[in-house]
């Protein structure tokens, strides 16, 4: 039996019960056996069943009082997945299906996004299955405190440093970087996606849309186009897909979905881009209002985003999100490229399809890596005690995307699979893993 192979099936055997776990292990360890076959150093080593098993992992009681005066209580969970080139680094997701496959196959995907980014950041992942939505100010403010109230042993700026995910934005982050500090009594950079006014990093609200964009550019650039005149179809209407958009329209092209949980909207003119900011994030509405704002703007409940005929896909909700009718549609349609804003959005059944189809597809990985990377940027403007201009952050983001596409690329070829950029970034971020692990010894 193959090496990567046998990992996969005892660490399948282990996590019983993690199926999205499963899902990406089983596509990152795949795609890892030509090089695996090449280097035997890192079976003798052991360096997939070290990657493979988290080096620590919490799950704990969130007790918190809401505003009728009842006690709820959550679970909360942080994996601290690999440092061997860096602090755990890794977000932290607020929504009711949070499990621990779903914090485990985040936290995996982390390691090797966050050594693609070529910064020293290790791989986590954190969050709760506490939802946030319809939760007033103070409950979320609670929420956000006792959650702290347990984690903050565990991290900080040398040690652990989460950010925002699904459900954790500006406003969750500073509740609980307010509590972090507040127990600790340490203004450190112990968390990313901070508030300008405390710390925060100029350019990272922006960070993950703008860099999924950068991503598509390059990708355009080698088939030889760009965004000018191209539909793009977005999925979610959060972080990642509002500025993915704003980014896109700023580049020529022209959104014409964006969704959410219960629907998505096709406006074949260009989506209205503020009237999105103002319902999702001054608001905090559903997508279906924007038909309010636009009258040729269609809302459709429980239909396929990916059925709106587009030239580029960028599916930024969340995992599964785009699979084989999905892919399908967009085949039918003439898409030519796909790249994740979120995680994991895509099976390997729907990846696969739409790479045989020929439509260039970048993962999450290295398309969403903006995020991550500009986070980065974060910690070290606040371990220097400095503060860069956007264009600064901005610039340097820009040019980490194409540093991320190029070696994707370039790796991709090496092995002999040009162009496929789902082995190219497992392969390249893997390398540089396995390499500071063997220098670090058995640990
Ligand atoms: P937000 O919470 O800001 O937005 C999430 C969006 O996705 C909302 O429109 C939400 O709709 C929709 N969504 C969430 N869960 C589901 C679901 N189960 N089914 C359908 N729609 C859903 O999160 P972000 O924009 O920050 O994150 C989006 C994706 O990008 C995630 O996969 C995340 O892991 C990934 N990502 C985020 C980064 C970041 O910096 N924020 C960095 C890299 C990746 P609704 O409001 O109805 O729930
Ligand atoms: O999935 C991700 O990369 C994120 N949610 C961002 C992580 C971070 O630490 O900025």
């Amino acid at each position: 039996m193959l090496y990567t192979d046998r990992v996969l099936q005892e660490a399948i055997d282990k996590n019983p019960n993690e199926p999205e776990f499963h899902q990406a292990m089983t596509e990152i360890l795949h795609t890892l056996q030509p090089f695996i076959d090449d280097n035997p150093k890192y079976e003798k080593a052991r360096i997939l069943e070290r990657l493979v098993e988290p080096e620590r992992q919490f799950i704990f009681r969130v007790p918190w009082v809401d505003d009728n005066g009842d006690i709820q209580v959550n679970r909360g969970y942080r994996v601290q997945f690999n440092s061997a080139i860096g602090p755990y680094k890794g977000g932290i997701r607020f929504h009711p299906s949070v499990s621990l496959s779903i914090i485990k196959f985040l936290g995996f995907e982390q390691i090797f996004k966050n050594s693609l980014t070529g910064l020293p950041i290790g791989g986590g992942k954190g969050g709760s299955d506490f939802d946030p939505k319809g939760k007033s100010e103070r409950e979320v403010m609670a929420f956000c405190q006792s959650f702290m109230d347990e984690f903050y042993r565990y991290m900080g700026a040398d040690q652990d440093v989460p950010a925002g995910d699904i459900g954790v934005g500006g406003r969750e982050v500073g509740y609980m970087f307010g509590q972090f500090k507040r127990l600790t009594g340490l203004y450190t950079g112990a968390f990313t996606g901070k508030g300008i006014a405390y710390g925060g990093s100029l350019g990272r609200t922006e960070a993950t849309g703008y860099g999924l964009v950068y991503m598509m550019e390059n990708m355009l650039s080698t088939l030889g186009t760009n965004f000018s005149g191209k539909r793009v179809a977005i999925s979610g209407s959060g972080n990642v897909a509002i500025y993915a958009a704003i980014k896109s329209a700023q580049f020529g092209a022209k959104v014409v979905t964006m969704s959410d949980s219960n629907g998505y909207v096709h406006d074949p003119e260009g989506i209205d881009i503020e009237a999105v900011k103002e319902i999702k994030e001054v608001r905090r509405g559903r997508i279906s209002e924007y038909i309010t704002y636009r009258s040729n703007a269609k809302y459709y409940e429980n239909g396929l985003v990916w059925s709106a005929p587009c030239d580029i896909a960028l599916p930024c909700a969340t995992q599964n999100e785009l699979l084989e009718d999905g892919a399908q549609e967009l085949i039918k349609n003439g898409c030519i490229a796909v790249a994740e804003g979120s995680n994991m959005s895509t099976n390997l059944a729907a990846t696969k399809m739409l790479q045989n189809n020929n439509i260039f597809f970048s993962p999450g990985k290295a398309a969403n890596a903006g995020g991550v990377a500009v986070s980065a940027l974060e910690m070290a403007q606040n371990s220097s005690r400095v503060a860069w201009s956007f264009e600064e952050v901005d610039y340097k983001l820009r040019n980490i995307m194409a540093d991320i596409y190029n070696s994707s690329y370039a790796t991709s070829e090496q092995y002999g699979m040009k162009g496929n950029l789902v082995a190219g970034a497992n392969l390249a971020g893997f390398k540089k893993i396995a390499e500071a692990m063997l220098l670090q010894g058995a640990v």
